[in-house]
């Protein structure tokens, strides 16, 4: 049984991740680099460990670093979060070695979904549909061509070590085929090691919608339906909901049935995410799986009232899964705005600091997973996003207006963030009647881009001045006169200055 947990990571996740530690009575281990030592994660934690240098490869990403620490620790089982060592086999792999328990999937699961050519071979045995295109490695130019004439342009090169967006090349013509082709080739071995490439039918206009999945050791697997995420720039995702305005009760079965049959395919323990590419016409295909915990899973547990790290552990301990298919239900609607400390006015440039002031907001159907406080300074070395804001509503209208009134009372000085864009989206017709794909952000790029410093903004500056104001007679005034009159609430100032005769 896990009684200690180091959480492989920082940010919002790791303290999420130690959230549901607590709940469970189990004693959580942070590990920090240098530009973490001010941390929340560490604050939160029971425990915590110096790794080494800020550069994540030096910290985060150092595997004896990380396994000394557990060690020292006395660390049962070390959970990984997302990003950094979370899809690493050779982690995985190490950590059972050491007799800890890795919570996440064994490394079988990890390399197979992680090369995206035997992803593909092992989904097609396993009868999930891929988008048309190769099954082996695509080595040589005649090879190339004649999946293009079977399939047909437009295409898509992908390094099959790729992911997420990373190492993709449109192909338009067929006389752009070889040079972009080779350099496909080349920009995979120089950024992956690995020259595999593949070639996809190019899906127009398409959905991204994703399926939440949970495995236990007993070959139990359930899906814990679709979370929409075609709201992203340059595969950055920028909000989230669940469920997808684009999915009908027949499509998610059908698509919730794949996404377990895939997991099955793999021997999958743990939590799981497949990826599909929809179209227009609801044509679907398996894209990639992420074996990991996602960020942007928590519409999926207050839409279906699950807590999935408590469920990852759950599984790590060796329990069945708790519940079974038709034990799950969708309850209303949620939304996830990722807030990044960023400058959309500067071609969204990550724009760190050091935080003045942070509200954050409360209330009805909003969660709020974070990490920055007051005086904070948000390192350089790492992700800029700094907030997830999930609104949950009974309905996606009124999910919208709660996620709206959330972005409308954080208020948050000292860094640049995108909230003010996020309004934006929120106001955006396309988005409120649920009509988009992943072009979203390019199609309606000039309204929202448009002015951002207006209405609210001035009306702030307007409040501000007064407060400034009002402060500084305060200090003019002899204190009797005001301590009584005044209450603490300096909106009433116009009206108190007259009984004050300043
Ligand atoms: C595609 C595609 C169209 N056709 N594959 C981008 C992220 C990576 N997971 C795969 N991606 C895409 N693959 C084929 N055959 C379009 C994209 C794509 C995309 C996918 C999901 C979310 C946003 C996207 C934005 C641009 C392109």
């Amino acid at each position: 049984m896990i009684k200690k947990v180091l959480v492989a990571n920082r940010g919002e996740i790791a303290v999420r991740v130690m959230r549901s530690c607590r709940e469970l009575g189990l004693i959580s281990v942070a590990v920090y680099s240098d530009a973490d030592r001010n941390a929340m994660h560490v604050r939160y934690a029971d425990e915590a460990y110096h790794i080494g240098p800020a550069p994540s490869r030096e910290s985060y990403l150092n595997i004896d670093a990380i396994i000394n620490a557990a060690k020292k620790a006395g660390a049962d089982a070390i959970h990984p979060g997302y990003g950094f060592l979370s899809e690493n086999a050779a982690f995985s792999e190490r950590c059972s070695k050491e007799g800890i328990q890795f919570i996440g999937p064994g490394p079988y699961a990890i390399t197979t979904m992680g090369d995206k050519i035997t992803a593909r071979k092992t989904m097609i045995q396993a009868g999930v549909p891929v988008v048309p295109g190769t099954t082996e490695k695509i080595t040589e130019m005649e090879q190339a061509r004649r999946i293009v004439t079977e399939v047909g342009l437009p295409v898509m090169i992908k390094a099959s070590a790729g992911g997420g967006g990373k190492g993709m090349r449109l192909v338009k013509q067929m006389e752009e085929l070889e040079s972009s082709f080779r350099m496909a080739r080349s920009e995979a071995l120089n950024a992956f090691g690995d020259d595999s490439v593949y070639i996809e039918k190019y899906i127009e206009s398409p959905h991204h919608i994703e399926f939440q999945i949970l495995a236990d050791r007993h070959g139990n697997a359930v899906h814990l339906f679709e979370r929409e995420c075609s709201i992203q720039r340059r595969h950055q995702k920028v909000i989230e909901e669940t469920p997808s305005p684009l999915m009908t009760p027949e499509l998610r079965k059908e698509m919730g049935e794949k996404a377990v049959m895939a997991a099955k395919a793999v021997n999958y323990e743990g939590a799981g995410t497949i990826e599909f590419i929809v179209s227009d016409q609801l044509e679907y295909y398996f894209l990639e799986m992420n074996t990991r915990l996602q960020v942007e899973h928590p519409v999926t547990e207050r839409v279906v009232g699950v807590d999935l790290v408590k469920e990852q552990i759950n599984i790590a301990n060796g329990n069945p899964l708790p519940f079974a298919q038709e034990d799950l239900r969708q309850h209303g609607h949620a939304l996830q705005c990722r807030i990044y400390a960023e400058d959309p006015d500067n071609n969204f440039m990550p724009n760190p600091g050091t935080i003045k002031h942070i509200t954050e907001p409360h209330g009805l159907g909003i969660r709020c997973d974070g990490y920055v406080y007051e005086g904070y300074e948000i390192p350089i070395y790492y992700d800029p996003m700094i907030t997830k804001l999930i609104s949950w509503g009974e309905t996606r209208r009124e999910s919208i207006a709660r996620m709206k009134r959330a972005l409308y009372e954080y208020k948050i000085t000292g860094v640049k963030t995108n909230i003010k864009f996020l309004e934006k989206i929120m106001d955006t017709p396309d988005f409120i009647e649920g009509k988009y794909n992943t072009h979203f952000i390019e199609e309606n790029n000039d309204r929202l881009m448009r002015a951002r410093l207006c209405g609210i903004e001035c009306e702030d500056m307007a409040i501000l001045a007064a407060f400034i104001d009002y402060i500084d007679k305060l200090e003019r005034i002899q204190p009797p006169h005001y301590t009584d009159e005044l209450g603490s609430n300096w909106k009433d100032f116009g009206r108190k200055r007259s009984v004050l005769r300043l």
